[in-house]
């Protein structure tokens, strides 16, 4: 075994004094090690096997029913002074944190192995990379780990050579949400995560570092550690330029991450970077450059077809776990909007009867390794990232947010960031459909106080040379009859275009006071069989909604105090002087 860095050394004992685990195992990334915890998961029902000739190499975890989505209110950011955290998120003192931490982690792995899982988010040859240790007793982590990160031995060197690691310690405990607590110490960099085995509570290197811990280091070093897909759009000429995209959980990101062109788009390439998360750096050419920290998918299944995301669903034939779906009498996954087939058992294992909920939950997710996607593109594996010419923000609103509009100016962006409000989804526990908040999608993942976090993104100005303009799409708009008036998916190329042509100077737009609006026409909607009315809509502005929407949006921002930037209110005025 190499040599292992003291400090990590003297941290793993003191985990495995703490939780009494029974042994521990420290994670190489192997390929045998992956089938060794698929076969242990087999033999202890924690993993079932799906159809083996139909999707080789594929499983289904059934999580607690008390444990199948991010629970916000139960994640803390703790902090020596509660403005560090801000009012964005529920804090608690260190010392507070650590004691009602290790008090749940006391004895919790007593006759259990503690799995050592070394990782690193981004290339382990980027300098933009950093490395990570999760400690845990689920093996299902572990499984995950695999796929979703670079895991094991390159990274246990790297972390050797450097001394430096986010220290990640998480037990699934008993489950009970009165025992779970999903707490950050960005000032330690450490991540205590106990009492669920679920996704971007339990997955440390996602949520918990590659966002809220690394939104902090970001603010203290100079980048930014965003909430969004990137994607690469290749015109028939060959040119490929990158888009980066935040939309709140469940509103389209890995969808618009590997989209396929449409018929309409031939000559047309989509590659994928990344699907969640986006590092963001000022380049050494005055541009923003951008590394995905991810190596794979943890996304949404409901919805997923042959039709909305055909690039999905061939990755997900082979070497996939997924969590919560449904499953045909013939033992293939399923979920509501998959295809014609009918489900045989539903999430929970009952047998399926129409009508009593849905089959598959809805927060039901896959994961995969990112080289199993048709649209993989090698830059995700580049150190230095992509250049990004666009940084687009969205969220699902039914009314009043066009189709699409672009920001006046990067302050005016960092504000159309800031307003981004979203009905809340299946993501996180609570109540569907809520229109909320979510500026930068980073409401429920930024590790600091958003004032500071705004000034931060205002300060690129003087940072970057030739920073990417900035949009705001819409794809969730609906009609007065309740249909949404954009057909959405591959068609959201169209919208790109746009985008892109925008950031190149090309394409033309209308000043507004809410920003620049396509002019007629300059969105094809050539063999869309679209009502004209319908796209008149999609890009009309209300005057007095807007009017409400400002004054929301400011009472929002003044939650946050005396030390929201002035810049940001400015621009509000400026809005609201324009509307007349
Ligand atoms: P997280 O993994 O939770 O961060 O979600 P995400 O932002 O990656 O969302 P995802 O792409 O998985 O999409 C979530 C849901 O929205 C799925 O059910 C999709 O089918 C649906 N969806 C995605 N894009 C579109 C679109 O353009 N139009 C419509 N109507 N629905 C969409
Ligand atoms: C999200 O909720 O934004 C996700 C899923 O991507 S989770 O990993 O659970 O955060
Ligand atoms: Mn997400």
């Amino acid at each position: 075994m190499m040599k292992i860095c003291q400090k990590l050394k003297d941290w793993v004992e003191e985990s495995a004094r703490l939780t009494k685990a029974a042994s521990v195992h420290w994670c190489t990334g192997s390929e045998q090690e992956y089938q060794d915890l698929i076969r242990l998961m087999l033999a202890d029902g924690s993993l079932l096997e799906l159809n083996q000739t139909t999707h080789p190499g594929c499983y289904l975890h059934r999580s607690d029913p008390n444990d199948v989505a991010r629970t916000e209110h139960l994640t803390f950011v703790c902090t020596e002074k509660q403005e560090s955290a801000g009012p964005n998120n529920n804090w608690m003192h260190p010392s507070d944190g650590h004691q009602k931490a290790d008090a749940l982690f006391s004895g919790c792995m007593q006759g259990r192995t503690m799995y050592v899982v070394p990782y690193c988010m981004g290339p382990l040859d980027s300098p933009y990379a950093r490395c990570g240790v999760e400690i845990t007793d689920s093996p299902y982590v572990v499984a995950n780990m695999k796929l979703m990160t670079r895991m094991g031995d390159a990274a246990l060197e790297k972390i050797t050579e450097d001394g430096v690691f986010v220290k990640g310690l998480h037990s699934t405990g008993d489950l009970k949400e009165e025992h779970r607590l999903i707490m950050h110490f960005p000032e330690e960099l450490m991540i205590n995560s106990i009492g669920s085995g679920y996704g971007g509570n339990a997955l440390l290197g996602k949520k918990c570092h590659a966002l809220r811990i690394a939104s902090y280091q970001g603010l203290q070093e100079g980048w930014l550690a965003e909430h969004m897909l990137i994607v690469g759009i290749e015109n028939p000429e060959g040119e490929v330029r990158y888009i980066a995209a935040a939309f709140p959980s469940q509103c389209g990101k890995t969808n618009l991450a590997m989209l396929i062109p449409p018929e309409s788009h031939k000559g047309w390439k989509v590659w994928t970077v990344g699907d969640d998360i986006a590092w963001l750096h000022p380049g050494k050419d005055g541009r923003l450059w951008a590394i995905n920290p991810e190596a794979g998918f943890f996304g949404v299944a409901p919805g997923t077809s042959r039709k909305t995301n055909p690039n999905a669903l061939n990755m997900l034939s082979r070497d996939t776990i997924f969590t919560n779906v449904a499953m045909t009498a013939d033992g293939q996954p399923w979920w509501e909007g998959k295809d014609d087939e009918v489900p045989a058992v539903d999430w929970q294992g009952r047998p399926y009867t129409p009508g009593q909920g849905p089959a598959a939950h809805p927060n039901s997710r896959f994961t995969v390794a990112a080289h199993q996607c048709p649209s993989w593109s090698r830059e995700m594996e580049n150190p230095e990232g992509v250049p990004i010419s666009a940084i687009v923000f969205g969220g699902r609103r039914p009314s009043l947010i066009p189709l699409v509009y672009e920001s006046k100016n990067w302050a005016h962006g960092v504000l159309m960031g800031a307003s981004v409000a979203s009905e809340t989804t299946a993501a996180a526990t609570g109540k569907v459909g809520i229109l909320r908040h979510d500026p930068m999608a980073m409401k429920p993942f930024c590790g600091y106080n958003f004032a500071d976090y705004w000034r931060h993104w205002l300060s690129f100005e003087s940072v970057c040379s030739e920073l990417p303009r900035v949009f705001h799409v819409n794809w969730f708009r609906q009609g007065a009859d309740g249909r949404y008036l954009w057909p959405g998916f591959g068609e959201n190329l169209r919208v790109l275009r746009w985008v892109l042509d925008r950031a190149e100077g090309r394409a033309e737009a209308c000043r507004s006071a809410i920003g620049l609006l396509p002019a007629e026409g300059a969105i094809s909607t050539d063999g869309l069989n679209m009502r004209k009315e319908d796209m008149q809509e999609l890009c009309a502005i209300d005057k007095q909604g807007w009017r409400d929407e400002i004054s929301k949006v400011r009472t929002y921002l003044e939650t946050f105090g005396v030390s929201v930037p002035d810049r940001l209110r400015e621009e509000q005025d400026q809005m609201i002087d324009d509307l007349g």
